[in-house]
């Protein structure tokens, strides 16, 4: 149920159950978590791009097959979606979701997970879990607020709106849009770019970088609070209050 393709550094995989819009069963959740693990001890991979094959990235958990081995929810979630999406945001190397249609309920999760989203022109967005009576899952809690703000994302969840590239892009949802005819190609290279970046220093930027998304409130407060005072005990922080109180501009081009 997984595509896999290597070109100039770039590893490409497809979910590949095109007519259930790639809809999840455990095969292909199990498989894609697989792959991606080759693919961080590939050394020939540089880049890995997630895909879907036919009109659709991935319509979340197929509702046919849902927790297939008797399974509750919790232990569904623990042992297929939940490693999947730790293994792809810890992932050593960058990885792409390139969503070519329709993402939705754990695919709109999967859509988000990746460290630079491109879509195509017809790919719709929807976190449609509240149409079932779900919550959202599969990191779309954690990832969604962090991109378009606590209440935009509950507005998104709550009424499962289908948002549509031009949105997604406006929203912050993905970083490029590309025609549905050059899609594949406009992908591959932008992901052959990225594949020509240092590849130590990006896996340490994603560290650092999850570091800083993993902090606590607790910890974001603590380090505002030591930062703060550096910023406090500058020049430009006495000028900035003074030109307040002397009503005029500040000037904090001096030497
Ligand atoms: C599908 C599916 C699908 C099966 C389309 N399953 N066949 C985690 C753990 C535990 C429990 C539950 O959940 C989770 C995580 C989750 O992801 S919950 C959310 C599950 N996903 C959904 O509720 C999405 C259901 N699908 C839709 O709302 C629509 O199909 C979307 C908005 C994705 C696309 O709409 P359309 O473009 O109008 O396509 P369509 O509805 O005509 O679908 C095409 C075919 O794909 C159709 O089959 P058919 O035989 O009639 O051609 C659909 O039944 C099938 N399909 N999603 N999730």
């Amino acid at each position: 149920v997984i595509l896999s393709e290597t070109l100039n550094g770039v590893r490409t995989l497809t979910m590949n159950r095109p007519d259930r819009l790639n809809a999840a069963n455990n095969a292909l959740l199990l498989e894609l978590t697989e792959h991606f693990r080759q693919a961080d001890a590939d050394p020939a991979v540089r880049v890995v791009v997630l895909t879907g094959a036919g009109r659709g990235f991935c319509a979340g958990q197929d509702l046919g097959d849902v927790s297939g081995a008797g399974m509750t929810f919790t232990e569904h979630l623990k042992a297929t979606y939940n490693p999947l999406i730790r293994t792809i945001r810890g992932l050593s190397k960058p990885v792409i979701t390139a969503v070519n249609g329709v993402a939705a309920g754990a695919g709109a999760s999967l859509a988000l997970s990746g460290d630079l989203r491109l879509w195509a022109q017809s790919a719709l967005f929807t976190e449609v879990f509240s149409n079932i009576a779900l919550i959202p899952d599969s990191g779309s809690t954690w990832f969604l607020p962090r991109l378009v703000g606590y209440s935009k994302a509950f507005e998104l969840m709550a009424f499962a709106e289908r948002v549509g590239a031009d949105e997604g892009l406006r929203l912050g949802l993905c970083e490029h849009v590309y025609p549905d005819e050059t899609f594949r190609q406009d992908v591959q290279a932008y992901a052959e770019k990225l594949a020509a970046r240092p590849a130590n220093a990006l896996r340490l930027t994603k560290e650092a970088l999850n570091a800083t998304m993993n902090s606590s409130l607790h910890d974001a407060l603590e380090l505002e609070a030591i930062l703060q005072q550096r910023a406090g005990d500058h020049w430009e922080h006495q000028e900035g209050v003074t030109a307040f109180k002397e009503k005029r501009a500040p000037e904090f081009q001096k030497a």
